[in-house]
């Protein structure tokens, strides 16, 4: 079962390096040649039966994976869960839904007509979390969705893929602390997200988080391709519990602000 899960991810992966070349040179900076262990993957969609949560998470849940934590965001309008596969050494995965039903009846119908496109077992496919963007979408309503949720507006650009990758800074040969890690990849020209400051969480929360900003790549719209956000590369660093074992939630508070790091506007 192990062997599906590598060959899933490595899929995912190079779906995700098509978009965000940073991530596969950043890779090769902080792995120096070695393996680089990845924490976890992120994915995004709306809470429509047809493609929400549960379905994202279906695939997973064959492979091996369980649900593991709960989270709310409320001023983005969202559900999340994060899920863990018995193997501990593959990656955590990150699924969030949008709680569509909480935005103008504009929004909804933008969105309805997204989802109308997919056919009712769309979540069905092999390669569902590797799909990309299953719709056509014109970039009027990318923009409508944009001047509400940046969320909607990637996802509704984007589709299926892992919006983000994560280094394991526990694993890594070379570095313990994010502090440098950030600070090597400044000095090698990369942005960071600040917002919330470069490092989220801290040692009494058991998670220290930082990423960058999406590279950007061309989209193709029903009227134009234009340039937007795509997807980030995160870095993570475990504390231990009392039980001596790596922590491995998330932490809210500091997801919140990640999300942040495919924003098109400042
Ligand atoms: C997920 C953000 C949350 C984390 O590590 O806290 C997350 C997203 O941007 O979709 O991955
Ligand atoms: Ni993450």
């Amino acid at each position: 079962m192990t062997e599906q899960v590598s060959t899933l991810f490595s899929k995912i992966w190079q779906q995700y390096i098509n978009v965000t070349p940073s991530a596969k040179k950043i890779h090769q900076l902080l792995g120096n040649g070695s393996d680089v262990i990845n924490d976890h993957v992120a994915y995004r969609t709306f809470n429509h039966p047809k493609i929400n949560l549960a379905q994202l998470a279906k695939g997973l849940l064959a492979l091996g994976y369980t649900e593991c934590g709960q989270y709310d965001f409320s001023a983005k309008k969202l559900n999340a869960k994060h899920f863990e596969h018995t193997d501990s050494t593959m990656p955590k995965v990150f699924i969030s839904e949008l709680r569509v039903e909480e935005f103008s009846s504009e929004v909804q119908q933008i969105i309805s007509g997204l989802i109308a496109q997919l056919p009712d077992d769309v979540s069905d496919r092999a390669d569902f979390l590797y799909s990309g963007r299953l719709w056509d979408i014109s970039s009027t309503d990318y923009e409508t969705l944009l001047s509400v949720s940046e969320y909607a507006a990637w996802l509704a650009a984007w589709g299926y893929r892992a919006n983000h990758f994560t280094v394991s800074i526990n694993h890594l040969a070379n570095f313990d602390d994010i502090k440098v890690v950030n600070a090597q990849l400044k000095e090698a020209g990369y942005l960071l997200n600040a917002n919330g400051g470069e490092v989220k969480g801290d040692e009494t929360v058991k998670l220290e988080q930082s990423s960058t900003l999406a590279d950007k790549a061309p989209v193709v719209f029903s009227d134009k391709t234009m340039a937007i956000p795509s997807c980030f590369y995160e870095f993570a660093k475990r504390y231990p519990l009392a039980n001596g074992q790596l922590y491995t939630g998330f932490v809210a508070a500091s997801a919140d602000k990640i999300f942040d790091s495919t924003n098109a506007k400042s």
